[in-house]
């Protein structure tokens, strides 16, 4: 069977955020983020590695943007720091923050590179948390319109695809229910409300963006993994269908649909931890149908019949943030231990292989995953990461050969062509990530990027970027539309 070409106008492209990379906390007006305080938190992250530099792209833009040039990006996914716009998070509008981004902006399309612009990647304004309780006061919605409101006045002429939240299934759960994110909360009931307004900020968002964007195109991001069942025993089927809904249904299907799936929302009365509804709000939800899904894949995971009684959850707070899995249904050290989810437990999949983090890979999981999730919304989807996280080193001739990046991402490129065979409507695809960049809890240990940077001590001024051996290989794989893939 032939597999159809990739779309002519497919973007290829890579993807970043910017805690990750821009460093210059505190530059030209900034306010700062949630995550300048979370870091300061002994423990949180590896050797308490923050963000104050990252790669000092905020200094370099310039010298990265040529280097995606060179190696013919077609898109560039970024993020836009909050604090920068509105040091206080609301109010007062810092100039020189924006400045920064109109000229990012301008300096990607004078590459023809089409800019994709991520609203919230996680690092909300520090004054908005301690204020209102950041995600937790209806407050912070009137805030995020604001930032909204200031951006797209300002680039919704330049920028046509917009994403509002990156994973909101990842950030609420790691900050809320496993303590590996601010802020740094164990408690459930906060999950699911933090979670509820959040989708409300969602929906105003992109409201507010049919107005005054009416030619862009708006959606969320979101970290999809198929769950299969670890056996063909009814059981254990049930319990990954309730897995499924309790994973990936419960946020999507707010975003498409505008309704929580019942099984779930069931679950979570009985429990006492549903979201609190207030009326309007279901109106609300309804109004606000993305224009194109954002598909982050890393991997699923696989589930059975959860048979253990319910246990307490109290040695969270120790857990080791290495073995912190956001894309896990459960962390390793929780698994079926945690009483709010005694629908399924998860499991190792015997027919993967594993990171060095303990990621599974599964390209096959990648095509499952965007017909799944285009089966059931029916919209256009566009990859917005799939990469490998590695230990990458220099060789003695200063390459970096790596080429099980560009086996991983060889495979999961061959599946999403079978996808798109199968009919699935895709945009783009951007591979995590265009230069090395601050792992959020794994510092510089964890590289991701076509281009590596190096921090070492004799360098950190230089922040030297050496384009790997796969920066090469996916500038062939762009220049043909991935026609040569195999
Ligand atoms: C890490 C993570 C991130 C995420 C990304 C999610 O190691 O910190 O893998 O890089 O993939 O921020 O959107």
């Amino acid at each position: 069977d032939k597999l159809e070409a990739f779309p002519e106008d497919f973007l290829w492209g890579a993807a970043s955020a910017a805690y990750q990379i821009e460093g210059a906390f505190d530059a030209d007006g900034k306010g700062p983020s949630i995550w300048d305080e979370f870091t300061k938190i002994p423990g949180k992250t590896f050797e308490g590695t923050n963000g104050d530099v990252a790669i000092d792209h905020y200094n370099r833009y310039k010298e990265d943007i040529r280097l995606m040039s060179e190696m013919g990006l077609k898109a560039y996914r970024f993020s836009v720091s909050w604090s920068r716009i509105l040091p206080d998070g609301e109010g007062k509008v810092n100039k020189e923050g924006l400045d920064f981004y109109e000229n990012l902006v301008d300096e990607l399309i004078a590459y023809n590179i089409e800019p994709v612009l991520t609203l919230y990647h996680w690092d909300l304004p520090l004054a908005l948390q301690e204020k209102y309780k950041g995600w937790e006061s209806r407050e912070v919605i009137q805030a995020f319109k604001q930032y909204c409101q200031v951006l797209y006045g300002r680039l919704g002429k330049k920028v046509t695809y917009w994403v509002t939240f990156n994973e909101q299934n990842v950030f609420t759960s790691m900050g809320y229910r496993w303590a590996s994110h601010p802020p740094n909360a164990t408690d459930t009931k906060r999950l699911f409300e933090a979670n509820h307004i959040i989708n409300l900020a969602n929906a105003e968002a992109i409201k507010l963006f049919r107005k005054m964007v009416p030619k862009g195109k708006i959606g969320p991001s979101f970290g999809y993994g198929p769950v299969y069942p670890l056996s063909a025993s009814p059981d254990d089927v049930l319990a990954s269908e309730n897995a499924t809904d309790f994973n990936n249904s419960w946020w999507l299907d707010v975003y498409c649909k505008g309704k929580y799936p019942t099984f779930t929302f069931k679950q979570l009365e009985r429990k006492g931890i549903a979201p609190t509804i207030e009326s309007g709000d279901l109106e609300l939800l309804k109004q606000a149908k993305p224009d194109f899904l954002g598909i982050n894949y890393y991997h699923g995971g696989t589930v059975a019949q959860n048979k253990i009684e319910s246990k307490s959850i109290e040695s969270l707070n120790d857990k080791n943030f290495s073995a912190t899995d956001p894309y896990l249904m459960q962390p390793k050290e929780e698994q079926s231990q945690s009483p709010e989810v005694p629908m399924f437990q998860s499991s190792e999949n015997p027919y993967l292989n594993k990171t060095e983090w303990g990621w599974e890979i599964d390209p096959v999981g990648f095509r499952v995953a965007l017909r799944e999730v285009y089966a059931r919304y029916d919209l256009p989807l566009f990859v917005t990461e799939n990469g490998l996280g590695a230990k990458d080193m220099v060789t003695d001739e200063g390459t970096i050969e790596d080429d099980y990046r560009i086996d991983y991402l060889n495979q999961h490129i061959m599946e999403m062509k079978k996808a798109v065979t199968d009919g699935v409507e895709l945009i783009g695809y951007c591979a995590w990530s265009f230069t090395d960049l601050l792992s959020w809890l794994n510092g510089y240990k964890k590289r991701y990027g076509f281009v590596y940077v190096d921090r070492t001590e004799q360098d950190e001024k230089e922040m030297r970027r050496i384009p790997k051996k796969s920066y090469h290989w996916y500038k062939e794989l762009i220049a043909d539309n991935g026609e040569n893939i195999n």
